[in-house]
Order: structure tokens, then sequence, then C-alpha cells
């Protein structure tokens, strides 16, 4: 609900409504309003008694949010969201608000070697994250499954002699534990309404990488974001991948509408993995700069050093000096973009 306040309220009258709101153990977030002041309280509809607080003194208005995402929802949170991914010795990377993050690397963990040799690259070609899944969950039971256990070391390894943050999919709440030194949890495609594993990763600090399901609609996807804010953990990062449909040129249909439209809705990072989205590596640059023009926070990218060779999702994988030349353009359209939305005068003036 949005709570809005009488005009006119003071500090003290301010103060104990806040710590009435702590004391009923609500989440809540002051909502900072040139005319009024307003409070957004997050929670179920059954946890409130609205007559209650509509009875407040201070209150003058209590207002039930619609859409059936309230945490994610950006009437609660009109502010962007920015998840900061903790770099040792190092400026965290961020993504979210004017922040934009380039995260690359395999689709699977192939051997220490392979891991090691690509993030060197990558850091050097503008990735700020490191990606490569170790638990993969496949289509196909007969499809590569992932080094596990042993891939977590490899890339932990990789980290270690890099300064990379790390991100890899989680396929089981089991294996929780040994995500314990990974900066980034992603929840697949397939798990996006794993409501069990989206509840525990709710109880940690750490970031998550939420991708679409590839048949979710954007409430449900933000619903399924919804369960991990309402657990407490407000580090969730969204990420567009292409959904179902009845095209079968690509691999999925990149909803490049879907990145405005929740940066419409809601206040969490918003970025793009291309390559899952089409499947193919001759069409990831293209749709690539379409999610930078359109507005996303940030790239996820399969990049390989032998893709033809590559375990898994190969097809779609590009190699380094494709990401080179890819990084490069992203950047330029991400300045002229900056350029273009702060000061569309100035920029047609100065040759944009
Ligand atoms: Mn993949």
């Amino acid at each position: 609900v949005i709570v809005t306040l009488k005009p006119h309220v003071t500090e003290k009258q301010y103060g104990d409504f806040m710590s009435r709101l702590r004391d009923m153990k609500l989440r809540f977030y002051e909502i900072d309003d040139l005319h009024s002041r307003s409070v957004s309280i997050v929670c179920g509809i059954s946890g409130l008694d609205t007559d209650m607080i509509r009875a407040m003194e201070i209150v003058e208005d209590v207002k039930r949010i619609d859409e059936p995402y309230k945490a994610a929802n950006r009437k609660c949170h009109p502010a962007d969201t920015v998840v900061e991914i903790p770099v040792a010795g190092s400026d965290p990377v961020k993504i979210g608000g004017g922040h934009f993050c380039m995260i690359a690397g395999p689709c699977s963990v192939e051997s220490e070697g392979q891991i090691i040799g690509i993030a060197e690259k990558l850091k050097t070609l503008g990735a700020r994250i490191l990606r490569g899944g170790v638990f993969k969950l496949r289509s196909s039971p007969y499809s590569f499954q992932g080094l596990g256990t042993e891939g977590i070391g490899f890339l932990l390894k990789a980290k270690a002699q890099t300064g990379l943050p790390v991100v890899t999919e989680i396929a089981d709440i089991s294996q929780l534990p040994e995500f314990e030194k990974i900066d980034v949890i992603q929840v697949g495609t397939r798990n996006m309404q794993n409501f069990l594993l989206l509840k525990e990763l709710g109880k940690l600090q750490k970031p998550v990488l939420l991708k679409r399901g590839a048949s979710s609609t954007i409430d449900e996807w933000l619903m399924a974001a919804d369960y991990i804010l309402s657990g407490g953990n407000g580090n969730v990062i969204l990420c567009e991948r292409g959904i179902r449909t009845f095209e079968t040129a690509t691999r999925n249909t990149l909803d490049i509408a879907a990145v405005p439209v929740v940066k419409d809705f809601s206040h969490l990072p918003v970025i793009v993995d291309p390559s899952h989205a089409t499947g193919y590596a001759k069409y990831v640059e293209s749709m690539s700069l379409a999610s930078v023009a359109a507005g996303a926070h940030g790239l996820i990218i399969e990049v390989h050093d032998n893709p033809e060779a590559a375990l898994s999702d190969g097809q779609q994988s590009i190699t380094p000096g494709e990401f080179a030349v890819l990084s490069k353009k992203a950047e330029i359209l991400r300045k002229a973009k900056v350029l273009a939305d702060s000061d569309v005068t100035g920029g047609i003036q100065n040759g944009f």
C-alpha cells in the first residue's frame, strides 16, 4: 500500500509513525515527494490492517497497489535500485540506475585452463563480471550437464586470478552451500517459478540474477522477483533472455520492449542476454546494440575461444575478438544515448 501523510507533519510525529511500522515488523520505503510525504508499505494484504493505518492521526490516505507485484513495483520504490557487487581491493561493480555492466564468459566452465584463459582476455576487453555455467539445466538429459562442484572451483580460481566477480546458475536449493564464494547467483529461465528456491535466496543478501521464464509474462517475472525481495534481499537483477513464440528462425524471441516496460513498472535493474535470446552468434551484436539503445542496464554474453568445440551453446557463442568489437560499439552507442537522453538539442548540435 502507499500511505500518504497529512501536510505539515512534524518530525516527531513522523518518527513515531516510523517506529510503529517497525514495531509491526512491516517492510517499508520512504518516498520523497515534493507535495506530500508518502510511505510505501510492502506486504501481502493479509499482513496489514489498512483500517488501523488509516485511523492514525497523521495519515491522509491509504491506497492499495493494484498490480500483483508489490516490492518490485516502482510505485513502492520510485528511485532506481542499483545493485552493488563487491570487488576485492577495488570499487564495487554497479548495475542499475545510470550504471551499465558487461557480463561475459562461456556457456559452461569446461576446464580450469579454459575459464582462466577466457577470463583474462575478457577482463581486458571490458567485461566486469565473468559468467560460466557449472550446474547446467539442459533441455536434453543427453546434453553436457556441467562440471558441477569441480567447476565452481575452477570459476573461483579464475576470479582469484583476474579479480573479476563471478556469476553462475544454481539448479537446486541443495547446492546453496557451494555458492558461498560466488558473487552473483543466477536463477535460470527454468527455475524462475521455483518458489521454494526464490524464498531461500530472499534470506540472503547476495545479488541474484533472475532470468525471465521462457513462457512467463512480465507480471509473473516481477512476482518472482517479489519472492526474493519480500524475504529481505533487495539485490535482484532482472534478465530478459527471450521468450517462446511461434517464431523458429531464432532460438527464442527477444522481447526488447520488456526493457522499457520493466523500467517503467519496476525500480530493479534489467539486463539482456542476446545469446540465448537469438541462439546464433551472428545476431548477438545487433541485439546487444538494440538492448543498449532500449536502455538496458547491462548485457550478459556467451563468449568462447573456440565456439565450434564448445561443450554447450557453441552456436550462439561469439569469440573474444568479436566480443572486443561488440564491447567497443556498445560503449560508443551508450555514450551517444547518455548524451541524447540528457540533452537532445546539445546532442543534435554536436552532430548526433
Ligand atoms: Mn548457455
